[in-house]
């Protein structure tokens, strides 16, 4: 017979036992059970018993087999299993955060909506941020299109205005959205590759979807790799309609502007972001609120009428097209801001659910028919996700203003109806009734046509919006769509769809196609691929459209990453340190060791990272603070390197010290130095070099840095 484990032996021997660092009390039957101390409360199963046990399950004998009358284990166990409910289909990673939209001035005049009725009304807001392609696990800087999804409870009902941070989409029809998704995801045989659209499948759908090009222009830029869920954009895309008390309607596109401007990343920075920190946006809306740095959003809406409409250049019922701003200027309308984070990431961000279709009066749809196709899927989503009507019952559903109607039993029916009478009209005198004047009333438009499945030929013009939104970026931006491209389609095995991406560029515009050509080493340039309508090449840049033309120039909201050493001069530190925060801005310490470094004065400085932890791409801009002495704890560190190489690389300010004057050498880029790097002198201010930060990025240096300069 095998010896009994020591560890047994000893807890028969006292009454009282710590298991797992927690204090156990033996029963009467010998058996261990929680050690309800002062107000703790007593831990119970499901069903309310009493629990004495919650760690070792019923068993004949010490070794011998479990029993089927541990009902305890049996009911933690089925519902441990059943945890889970099926990701969403798309937008499976999101991360949301409660706050308020405030309403800048009466907008009777367009709506009858109650939220934009009354200056300075606050309305309550539910957002959730998310990528598309993803699985729920997937990593947060995966180049992709960014949804942004807000649900206002609003006295009249929930309105969700389910967005993205992208203002056009890939196609016209949602018929052709399971195609699409399908061809995004993983390929289904391998199940990989994992959020990324850099395959066959994406790119042979695309290749094959002229539509989709003005999309591919975006998604292939900056905008799909944002620094930060707080310094992006968001649209409605779709045009809807704001409809008045006098039943007038105007048509609408809602902009959401981030009050920090919009900021992205490098692609070699999102890379490495991934591997170091998986969860970089979920953490820095995380850090940001919890701090009380509420991120905050100006609601834009471009307004306009039939006869814009007529006028326009592209159909505004065509959801891959935009209205450029300078065309239709936005008029600021609200403000969002976000200031608590959800008591339970499950209850609310993974149960909320968003539908198009919750609208209330004053609001509603335009014949978009990619947004009636949504319409009609956002609710059925919602049964299969959360597994029963009820959905409405859950707290994060639930509107916030009074509500009354006859549905009744289903699954997991919380809110039940009380009395006789579920159903209208009754002559108990009892219940809600309809109401014809506050109720909702679809704008009556007048609609005549044949049936048919068509697509109307207003909508085929596929390239002039995709080549105004190229030629409106800058230089470096440029460069990254055709890098961004070129890298893509480097993943594609299929020739033949490298080739007919080429020809879809060269209706866009011929050096980029050229340039993407030339990089994947295609033999030949293909033909023109076949376009419905010429490529218009008279629409005018739309500076708008830039990230880098609108930055903020302001380091506030945005994070420096300063490396300390061992003997790093205080006075230094505290004056950094003083000017960033004085910015608005956050800083890290990074060390050679986490528990920190002894500084000038002998005092301990405790850091946020060591090297390895905390590399240069978790930061906007770096500070090299060593010490003549310090320093030889980083110079043979390759993540010291890396640190420097990768902040210089990635066209980031980098702020130092004389002593650091080694490291610049071991990064390779002491002969290299240019207005971003820049020397910290001993006893001045710092404030100059906060200021500086103001540019966030020295993009003038990325050409010099691929063509290996430096
Ligand atoms: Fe969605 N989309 N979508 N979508 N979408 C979903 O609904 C769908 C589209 C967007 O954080 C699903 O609850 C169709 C455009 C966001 O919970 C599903 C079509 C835009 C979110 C669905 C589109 C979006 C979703 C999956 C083509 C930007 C996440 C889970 C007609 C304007 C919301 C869910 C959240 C989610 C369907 C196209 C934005 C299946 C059929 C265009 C932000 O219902």
């Amino acid at each position: 017979m095998a010896k009994k484990p020591a560890a047994l032996k000893s807890m028969q021997k006292t009454d009282i036992v710590t298991i797992h660092d927690q204090k156990m009390q033996r029963g009467s039957g010998g058996e261990l059970h929680q050690f309800a101390e002062g107000d703790t409360p007593v831990l119970t199963t499901a069903q309310g018993g009493p629990v004495s046990d919650d760690q070792n399950s019923l068993r004949i004998g010490a070794r011998g087999p479990l029993v089927v009358d541990d009902f305890h284990f049996r009911e933690k166990m089925f519902h441990f299993d059943h945890e889970r409910i099926p990701e969403r289909v798309v937008h499976a990673r999101g991360y949301g955060a409660h706050g308020y939209f405030e309403n800048y001035d009466s907008l009777a005049q367009y709506t009858k909506a109650d939220l934009f009725q009354r200056k300075g009304e606050k309305t309550p807001v539910f957002v959730r941020f998310s990528t598309v392609a993803g699985n729920k696990g997937s990593a947060d800087l995966a180049r992709d299109v960014r949804g942004f999804a807000v649900k206002a409870y609003t006295k009249e009902g929930n309105w969700d205005l389910v967005g993205n941070n992208i203002p056009v989409f890939f196609i016209q029809d949602a018929i052709k959205f399971p195609d699409l998704i399908h061809a995004a995801k993983q390929e289904p045989d391998r199940a990989f590759p994992q959020a990324q659209t850099a395959h066959d499948n994406f790119w042979d759908f695309i290749s094959l979807t002229p539509e989709s090009m003005n999309m591919i222009m975006w998604t292939m830029s900056d905008r799909a790799i944002p620094r930060s869920l707080r310094f992006m954009e968001g649209f409605g895309v779709h045009t809807f309609r704001f409809v008045n008390d006098k039943d007038e309607s105007t048509f609408v596109k809602f902009h959401w502007k981030p009050k920090l401007g919009l900021q992205s990343v490098a692609w070699n920075e999102a890379v490495k972001i991934n591997g170091a920190d998986p969860d970089f946006h979920r953490r820095d809306l995380w850090n940001s609120i919890q701090s009380g740095n509420f991120p905050e959003w100006e609601l834009q809406v471009q307004l306009f009428d039939q006869e814009f409409a007529d006028n326009f250049d592209f159909d505004v019922l065509d959801p891959t097209k935009i209205i450029p701003e300078e065309i239709l200027p936005p008029k600021a309308i609200g403000r969002m801001v976000l200031d608590r984070m959800p008591d339970n990431f499950f209850a609310e961000t993974e149960q909320v659910a968003f539908m198009t279709q919750n609208v209330p009066p004053g609001i509603d749809f335009s014949n978009d028919p990619l947004l009636q196709g949504r319409n009609f899927s956002y609710l059925d989503t919602q049964l299969k996700r959360l597994g029963g009507p009820n959905f409405t019952h859950l707290p994060i559903n639930a509107p916030k203003c009074p509500f009354a109607h006859f549905q009744q039993d289903g699954h997991m029916a919380m809110r039940n109806p009380v009395g006789r009478v579920n159903y209208q009209p009754n002559s108990h005198g009892e219940g809600p009734r309809e109401s014809p004047t506050q109720g909702y009333r679809h704008f009556p438009a007048e609609e005549q046509g044949t049936k048919a499945r068509l697509r109307p030929e207003s909508f085929a013009d596929h390239y002039s919006q995709a080549r105004q939104f190229y030629i409106s970026q800058t230089g470096a931006e440029q460069r990254h769509i055709a890098a961004a491209l070129t890298f893509e389609l480097s993943k594609v095995e299929m020739p033949v769809i490298r080739e007919r991406m080429v020809s879809h560029l060269l209706n866009i515009d011929e050096t980029l196609a050229a340039t993407v050509a030339q990089k994947l080493g295609l033999e030949a340039m293909p033909k023109h691929a076949d376009a419905a309508m010429p490529t218009r090449q008279d629409l005018d840049p739309s500076p708008a459209l830039s990230i880098v033309n609108n930055g903020p120039k302001r380091f506030e909201g945005r994070k420096l990453g300063i490396l300390i050493t061992d003997g790093v001069d205080v006075g230094m530190l505290k004056a950094l340190t003083d000017a960033i925060t004085a910015e608005k801005a956050v800083f890290e310490l990074i060390a050679p060791k986490v528990g920190g470094v002894k500084a000038s004065d002998a005092s301990m400085i405790k850091a946020h990272h060591m090297i390895d932890g905390g590399p240069s791409v978790l930061f906007d801009a770096v500070a090299l603070l060593t010490s003549p002495d310090g320093i030889d704890d980083l110079i043979d560190e390759a993540t010291a390197r890396d640190f420097v190489a990768d902040a210089f690389q990635h066209c980031k300010f980098i702020g130092y010290v004389e002593s650091a004057t080694p490291l610049l050498q071991k990064a390779g880029i002491a002969d290299a130095i240019d207005e971003g790097v820049i020397a910290l002198p001993q006893d001045e201010d710092p404030t100059d070099f906060v200021s500086k930060l103001a540019d966030l990025r020295v993009w003038g240096r990325e050409p010099s840095v691929k063509l290996g300069k430096a």
